[in-house]
């Protein structure tokens, strides 16, 4: 479908509130404090922001458990804290896209309470098992560890937490439930937000009777379950079939078929999704045990989803995220070649088909943390990890030294780090203490140091987000070039006219690598009418056939 959408045009900023900024002192990000930086956003260009939850929350996952889906949490401010931040973005024409996080609810929710207690009408809101108190209804997992059930004194039964048990799954089979989703969904779009971005909604479907999942820990059984088409097919029909509503499902495990059904013309009609694969083809039997990630594979994954969904549905593009360890830690170069392997980074999420996100404080390269003790952990996956890895008896480390590289390289708590407005205390973040440690780099890696460096990567991305006003890197067909390069990632974009020819060429070139290398186009790209329309170092303002590219060197080239 080549209808035009201002989802499709725009550059979207992911805000993790908790960790953007602290304007009382407390040690925790607030909206004040977010409303504070939204000229900092305005001059980055951004079309729309998507903001983490900020709902009240006990925070045993960060917010994604929350107690009450209408009421923003103490430790973030209040409802006209949120009010103004909406008017202050939509003042500046920016969009605001709200966390829908209904695969499950926090314990503490009312709806919880009740169905514990069997209450009327919610005894089904949970997905509840009769059994021994010793023996879980099936062998399924959680995301985070361990079984993927607690047995509840109260009930006397089994609930089910895909996640943490602080955040049991609610039961999308009783019809009250998707009632309850959609109504709550209604009323935040009658406050004025531009859409949603849906915590692990190919996740809400279970399969009758929970069967036994053997080793893949039951995903066959939850992934793209049963009814889940019916189900958000009927979320967006109940709630969303307003075009200009942005809906984008975060959707781990699916493949580009499985994509289509939820973003494809004859699909549920989700906008775009977060597809998983090019940000898990490292890892080995699970996270904490990942390779360096190999550029073929990368390559091959980016172009399938490039290929896969260019006739029909529509790609987000990151890199990273609040889930995802700091990218130029884990596809660049976060020692000598920082900034230059930043902004190749961002030269790529910026010239791919497909809707570019950018995380707070990838605009500035911020990089992995260190993580000396596990006591500086924050993150309830990783503690877990950790727990597991080094105190249970079958536990494969004798100490937190022996697992703290893993951590280090690929711990969410990377994402979480205070954003680095200066050299100050805590990087100017908050004046009191942070509830994470600052990135030990922030003297150096910090917005106020970027702003005053032309060359840094901050206004780089300012360059690539204005870049993005093009049709031609929006909407322009993909073609990769030199597969099977180790090192070099090319591509060529194309925009036909009316006689299917191309009026409009681009050339992207990405070194990715500390060391040069010679690409010679290929023969049937031509190179005649490109110019350079942006690059991370000197470089010719016209492409030859061969091209000398330094390390981590990025260029665009394109029809003007
Ligand atoms: O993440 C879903 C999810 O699958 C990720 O947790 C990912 O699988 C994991 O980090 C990889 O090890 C969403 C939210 O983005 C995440 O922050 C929440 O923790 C999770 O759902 C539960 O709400």
């Amino acid at each position: 479908d080549d209808e035009r959408a201002w989802w499709k045009e725009a550059v979207v900023y992911q805000v993790y509130p908790k960790s953007f900024d602290d304007s009382d002192g407390d040690g925790v990000g607030d909206l004040s404090g977010l409303v504070g930086r939204v000229d900092y956003l305005d001059e980055l260009g951004v079309d729309a922001v998507w903001l983490n939850p900020v709902y009240e929350s006990p925070q045993a996952d960060n917010g994604y458990d929350i107690a009450d889906y209408r009421a923003i949490d103490d430790a973030y401010g209040d409802m006209s804290d949120w009010e103004r931040l909406r008017d202050e973005l939509h003042e500046r024409g920016i969009r605001l896209i709200m966390d829908l996080v209904v695969n499950h609810t926090s314990d503490e929710h009312e709806w919880f309470r009740r169905s514990r207690r069997e209450e009327g009408g919610y005894a089904d809101y949970y997905h509840w098992v009769e059994g021994e108190p010793d023996e879980p209804p099936n062998d399924w997992e959680s995301v985070f560890g361990g079984p993927a059930w607690t047995y509840d004194d109260e009930r006397e039964a089994w609930y089910l937490h895909l996640f943490d048990e602080k955040q049991p799954d609610l039961n999308w089979a009783d019809p009250d439930v998707r009632e309850a989703v959609y109504d709550m969904m209604e009323w935040w779009l009658g406050k004025g937000i531009d859409g949603f971005r849906m915590d692990v909604i190919n996740l809400v479907s279970k399969a009758e009777g929970y069967p036994d999942g053997g080793d893949s820990g039951g995903a066959e059984h939850f992934m793209n379950g049963p009814r889940v088409h019916e189900y958000v097919g009927e979320m967006v029909e109940e709630v969303l079939d307003d075009e200009e509503v942005l809906a984008v499902g975060e959707t781990p495990g699916v493949s580009v078929d499985d994509a289509r059904e939820y973003v494809g013309e004859d699909g549920d009609g989700l906008s775009m999704l977060f597809q998983f694969e090019h940000v898990t083809f490292d890892h080995g039997e699970h996270k904490f045990d990942a390779d360096e990630p190999d550029l073929v594979e990368f390559k091959e994954i980016l172009a399938k989803w490039q290929e896969g969904l260019a006739d029909d549905g529509w790609n987000s593009l990151y890199l990273n995220n609040h889930d995802q360890p700091r990218m130029v830690s884990r596809f660049g170069d976060d020692d000598e070649y920082r900034r230059k392997s930043a902004k190749l980074l961002g030269t790529l999420t910026h010239t791919l088909g497909g809707t570019p996100f950018v995380y707070q404080g990838e605009e500035i390269g911020m990089t992995n943390s260190e993580f000396g003790s596990r006591e500086a952990l924050r993150d309830v996956e990783v503690r877990n990890y950790v727990e597991s890895a080094v105190d249970d008896e079958d536990g494969h480390a004798d100490s937190y030294e022996d697992v703290r590289e893993a951590v280090e390289a690929m711990s969410r708590d990377n994402a979480r780090t205070p954003m680095q407005w200066d050299d100050g205390e805590a990087a100017g973040f908050t004046d009191g203490d942070p509830w994470i440690d600052a990135n030990p780099n922030y003297a150096e890696v910090n917005v106020s140091r970027a702003r005053a460096d032309p060359d840094s990567v901050f206004h780089y991305y300012r360059d690539l987000v204005a870049l993005r006003e093009r049709d031609l890197l929006v909407y322009g067909d993909f073609e990769l070039l030199a597969p099977d390069h180790p090192s070099l990632f090319a591509y060529t974009r194309s925009l036909a006219g009316a006689d299917d020819e191309p009026t409009e060429r681009a050339l992207v070139v990405l070194n990715v690598d500390d060391e040069p290398t010679t690409f010679e186009v290929p023969a049937d790209v031509t190179v005649d009418g490109l110019e350079l329309a942006l690059a991370n170092d000197d470089a010719p303002a016209v492409p030859g056939r061969t091209l000398d590219l330094g390390p981590w060197e990025a260029r665009v080239y394109l029809t003007p």
